[in-house]
């Protein structure tokens, strides 16, 4: 008979590729050596180190996808399985990845120049330079097509545009050298992505305060962009016009995210699995009574599914064949079961939840971001609505 490995219940790892396991187990080793180490500092202190995107950098974590500029050019589920091991140690630290690989990386090679390609491409893969996106005010969050910010011609400045306006609750912005900005034309009300170079922004256009005091993904740092007549030359704009440009990015970053938080529900398993094995109330472990089985049930399960459902559509994405309904339905689901299988785990550890040493918290707490961030939930819903319907509800 074959043993049931509650690690990999449905046997997902028969569906990976050798060079994929291979990625996920450099991927894992750091991550577990050197990220886990460190995060109950980070979170308690709200610090993002950032050579935690060097050291990815170095191992090939960043813009893993991509083909070209040196950059690894891995199957999407590859790049799944880098965001399932980073988000098994903290979904903050998968964030930091993310937007530097499918959120700066991904636009430039999608809709970049050549010369920005091979300008920026090198650098941000090497983790050298840090990327941000820039898309939600502070007006408008999950309807980013009302967007207030705006690029006009520079009225002193031959082949700059002049940007004005303010992104709110921006991963990595603090810290970024490479700030991607979505605006509209103010001639043609068209959006548009501009690459504004920190260093070369007059002193007082560009600011990125930290947003303090999160009580979410404190180990990934946030903050504000404000432009103030920002002037940013002609050949930094991206060459795509509409929401289609941030959304395309989008599919990739939401898919990472789906496979990502599986590595956060499978180590809130781990670690409510061993605590109910040691844990003894009325002459026996908690792993003994039912209510504590149906919870690791439960999370076991949609732990399971939620992987097979990334690697397929990873599998579809790679070969053209991805609807973005099918993005927003993982983002959703697995996002959901995520949270609501660290909440129902954290239950396990008792009065022991409160401690941040059970780590159970901290995924509870990055899951809810994580739920909201990158189209809430309840947006997907909708999404996937309009595909069943036919009828776009939002408005
Ligand atoms: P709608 O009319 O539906 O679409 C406008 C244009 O965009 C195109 N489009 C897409 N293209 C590619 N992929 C997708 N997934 C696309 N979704 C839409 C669409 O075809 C159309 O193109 P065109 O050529 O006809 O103009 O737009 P709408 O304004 O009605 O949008 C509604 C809605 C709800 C779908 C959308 O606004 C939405 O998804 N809202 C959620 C906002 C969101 O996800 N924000 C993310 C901010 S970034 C972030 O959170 C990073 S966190 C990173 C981290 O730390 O990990
Ligand atoms: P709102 O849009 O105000 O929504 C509030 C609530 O109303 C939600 O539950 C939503 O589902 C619901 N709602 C809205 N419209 C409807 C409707 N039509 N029907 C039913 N319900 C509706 N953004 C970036 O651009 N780049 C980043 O790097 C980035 N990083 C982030 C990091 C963190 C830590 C956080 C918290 C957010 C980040 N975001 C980033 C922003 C994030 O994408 C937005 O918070 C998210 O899209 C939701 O927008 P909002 O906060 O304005 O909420």
């Amino acid at each position: 008979t074959i043993k049931f490995d509650f690690q990999d219940p449905l046997s997902s790892k028969e569906l990976l590729l050798p060079e994929e396991l291979e990625i996920q187990e450099t991927a894992r080793a750091y991550c577990q050596e050197r990220l886990l180490t460190g995060v109950l500092d980070g979170y308690r202190d709200e610090h993002y180190d950032r050579n935690i995107l060097k050291e990815m950098g170095s191992l090939g974590l960043l813009g893993a996808t991509i083909p070209t500029h040196g950059c690894a050019g891995v199957s999407s589920v590859a790049y799944g399985l880098i965001a399932k091991e980073v988000e098994r140690v903290d979904s903050g630290y998968r964030s930091g990845m993310s937007v530097q690989s499918s959120l700066v990386m991904g636009p430039i090679y999608e809709h970049g120049t050549s010369e920005q390609k091979d300008k920026y491409l090198p650098l941000l893969r090497d983790g050298v330079m840090v990327g941000c996106f820039g898309l939600t005010e502070p007006n408008h969050g999950s309807d980013p097509g009302s967007m207030e910010t705006t690029a006009k011609p520079h009225p002193s400045k031959k082949g700059f545009y002049s940007l004005s306006g303010a992104k709110t609750w921006i991963t990595n912005s603090p810290i970024a050298d490479l700030v991607l900005v979505w605006a509209k034309l103010q001639e043609t009300g068209k959006i548009r992505g501009f690459l504004i170079e920190r260093d070369r922004c007059p002193p007082g256009t560009l600011e990125t305060p930290a947003i303090k005091h999160k009580n979410g993904l404190r180990a990934s740092i946030t903050g504000m962009i404000h432009l103030d007549d920002c002037p940013v030359p002609e050949e930094n704009m991206l060459q795509v016009e509409g929401l289609k440009g941030p959304f395309s990015c989008l599919n990739s970053a939401r898919y990472g995210i789906a496979f990502g938080t599986m590595g956060a529900l499978e180590d809130c398993i781990e670690r409510a699995r061993t605590y109910a094995l040691d844990r003894k109330q009325f002459n026996n472990p908690l792993a003994k009574y039912q209510l504590i089985q149906k919870k690791l049930s439960d999370a076991v399960t949609d732990a399971a599914y939620g992987t097979l459902s990334a690697i397929q559509v990873g599998r579809l994405k790679d070969r053209g064949m991805v609807a973005p309904e099918m993005i927003s339905m993982i983002k959703r689901q697995n996002c959901d079961r995520a949270l609501v299988g660290a909440r129902a785990l954290q239950e396990i550890f008792g009065g022991n939840a409160a401690s941040d040493e059970y780590h159970i918290g901290r995924h509870v707490a990055n899951l809810f971001v994580v739920q909201t961030y990158e189209g809430q939930s309840d947006i997907h819903s909708l999404i996937i609505g309009k595909g069943i319907t036919g009828i776009p509800a939002f408005s």
